[in-house]
């Protein structure tokens, strides 16, 4: 199964068209879909970087979306995974921070979607080589929420993970949603696993978070995601008629059709 790879991107002219490149040599064509990178209205030279690499013709599947106001990280994520065509999705920072050269070893963790593995893999920054308050600042904030939904996560706020599209498309919308996918594919009842990723130095343009805004959007969420774990149910269907049909099932069928369609046509020729 292929995957189409979402690209969040806010001011990130110097650093798009590098990640897109890498993008294209890191995972192999036949496991790639396509490219989607949703441009939040860009103020600088994001758009114009990659329409210069569409118009190439040099990368099949390349696809640019932008909004019409700036919307935020969550709102880009979501209008990407809409557009996706592929049933599976990989995610990362704009900014070249992530390596896609992890995108193979993240899909390789991934269950087959409908089954009981993995729906989602989350990076997980293990050397992060962001400047030092901003290391600390998401170490505090990993803890606190850790404590609070206990959602066993030693790094949420990774960029690059990847997933099934279905599950994302029926988790609750939030803005900052992006933050707290673990606790939220657990809660609707699915088997998360994190895997070490490199991380790398931003090599052009600035942040666009800083660490008292992000705390306090942060703890305001975490109320939210706390409210929303005790009050949601899902519980497990252990009975239902008729069976569902397994796509073994729906095989079988289609070759009995198939079958009946060659006889009728023979008997009709004779
Ligand atoms: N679409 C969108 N992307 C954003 C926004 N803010 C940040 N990003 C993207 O999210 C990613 C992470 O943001 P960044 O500023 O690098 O955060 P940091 O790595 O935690 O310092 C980058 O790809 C940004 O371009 C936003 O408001 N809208
Ligand atoms: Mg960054």
């Amino acid at each position: 199964m292929r995957v189409t790879v979402v690209i969040p991107a806010l001011n990130e002219a110097g650093n798009i068209g590098r990640l897109i490149e890498e993008t294209y040599a890191a995972v192999p064509a036949q496991r790639l879909a396509e490219v989607i990178v949703v441009d939040d209205a860009s103020t600088d030279a994001t758009p114009a970087e990659i329409k210069t690499l569409i118009a190439s013709g040099k990368f099949r599947g390349l696809r640019y979306l932008r909004h019409a106001q700036r919307s935020g990280q969550s709102c880009a994520l979501r209008s990407g995974v809409l557009a996706a065509t592929s049933p599976i999705i990989a995610t990362m920072d704009g900014d070249g921070q992530n390596d896609p050269k992890d995108i193979p070893r993240l899909l390789d963790a991934l269950g087959t979607p409908g089954s009981e593995g993995p729906a989602l893999v989350n990076g997980w920054r293990k050397d992060r080589k962001d400047t030092g308050s901003k290391r600390w600042a998401s170490r505090a904030a990993n803890w606190i929420r850790d404590a609070v939904l206990k959602d066993d996560c030693p790094d949420t706020g990774c960029g690059i993970k990847v997933y099934w599209r279905d599950v994302f498309l029926r988790l609750p919308f939030f803005t900052s949603m992006h933050r707290y996918m673990p606790a939220l594919f657990q809660t609707y009842g699915h088997k998360v696993v994190y895997v070490p990723v490199n991380d790398r130095p931003r090599q052009a343009g600035v942040s666009k978070y800083n660490n008292l805004n992000r705390a306090l959007v942060g703890l305001y969420d975490l109320v939210g995601v706390s409210w929303l774990r005790k009050r949601t149910k899902v519980p497990p269907i252990v009975e239902q008629h008729p069976e569902p049909q397994t796509v073994a099932d729906i095989a079988a069928r289609l070759k009995t059709a198939n079958e009946g369609d060659g006889t009728r046509t023979a008997s009709e020729k004779s």
